[in-house]
């Protein structure tokens, strides 16, 4: 375990565990907290033994976005610059989220807010506790949705539920999360741990390289027209191809055995 406080880091065979670690103010962000996390992932990014990350909360939340306290100003005081916070901190986060290579498994432990709810919406499968809930909490005070809600929230349950969470801001269980296709899993609390554990040992174990083709595909899929979705298949598949994972993945197929993927190139 590598801790530096605010984020723990825990390597296990083939994937790491990324804690948010502020539980007594439910895991919001703070620019330490960014900086621990951004340092987390870029650590995570440069290992080539790491082929999967679950990334979680510590205590009873999973993150409650910004950090109310450092926002706090009396009147008469210059407002704080949000547009330069997000440039300097949620956007290169959710970008960092999306460009890894590697399978994310957001373990959402309990309450996910504001920017909470949207880091783990970007991630590539989302757990749920049975007890969390996600809440698009900016339009109670004034603001947009942001790192990404107003991206992933219209393509993951549709414009209507789209529009009324963001304009609402009223919580969504983990069981309404599931029920509409937010995220892809309820478990019970207790059982969360195990269940993202579970699935991150699986990855470890599958064909790396082309699961990050995968991601890149669907990711792009959301602008590109067939024809340019198309041509990109055409070309990740021709590099998916040339990885030994694919030639051992066809001899394990007709030698009726399981495949030893490596995940290298
Ligand atoms: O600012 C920028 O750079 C722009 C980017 C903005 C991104 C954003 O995320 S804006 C949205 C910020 N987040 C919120 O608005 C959520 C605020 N929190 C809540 O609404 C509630 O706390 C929850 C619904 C998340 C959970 O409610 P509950 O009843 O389970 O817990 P609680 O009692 O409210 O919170 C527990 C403690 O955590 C409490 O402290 P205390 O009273 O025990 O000393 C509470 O103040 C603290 N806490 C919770 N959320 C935040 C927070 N402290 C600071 N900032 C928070 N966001």
């Amino acid at each position: 375990m590598v801790e530096n406080d605010l984020i723990l880091t825990e390597r296990r065979e083939g994937y790491r565990i990324i804690t948010l670690n502020r539980p007594d103010r439910l895991n919001s962000f703070n620019e330490p907290m960014h900086k621990a996390l951004m340092s987390a992932l870029i650590e995570t990014e440069a290992d080539s033994e790491c082929r999967a990350l679950i990334l979680t909360g510590a205590g009873r939340g999973f993150c409650a976005g910004q950090d109310l306290a450092d926002r706090l100003t009396s009147p008469g005081q210059q407002p704080p610059d949000l547009a330069a916070t997000i440039e300097q901190f949620y956007n290169p986060l959710v970008r960092k989220l999306r460009g890894l290579r590697i399978p994310i498994i957001a373990a959402v432990n309990g309450v996910a807010a504001g920017a909470g709810a949207n880091i783990a919406l970007a991630c590539d499968i989302v757990l749920a506790g049975r007890s969390a809930k996600f809440i698009q909490a900016f339009a109670k005070l004034g603001l947009v949705p942001d790192s990404g809600g107003t991206w992933f929230l219209p393509r993951l349950v549709g414009p209507a539920r789209a529009r009324a969470l963001a304009l609402l801001a009223e919580p969504v269980s983990a069981e309404q999360a599931e029920a509409w296709g937010m995220i892809w899993k309820t478990t019970d609390d207790a059982g969360l741990m195990d269940e993202a554990h579970r699935l991150a040992s699986y990855f470890a174990t599958q064909p790396t390289i082309g699961l990050g083709f995968i991601k890149q595909a669907l990711d792009v899929s959301e602008t590109n027209d067939l024809d340019r979705q198309l041509e990109l298949e055409r070309d990740l598949q021709g590099r998916a191809g040339r990885t030994p994972d694919y030639r051992e993945g066809v001899a394990a197929f007709f030698e009726k055995r399981q495949p030893k993927f490596t995940g290298r190139a």
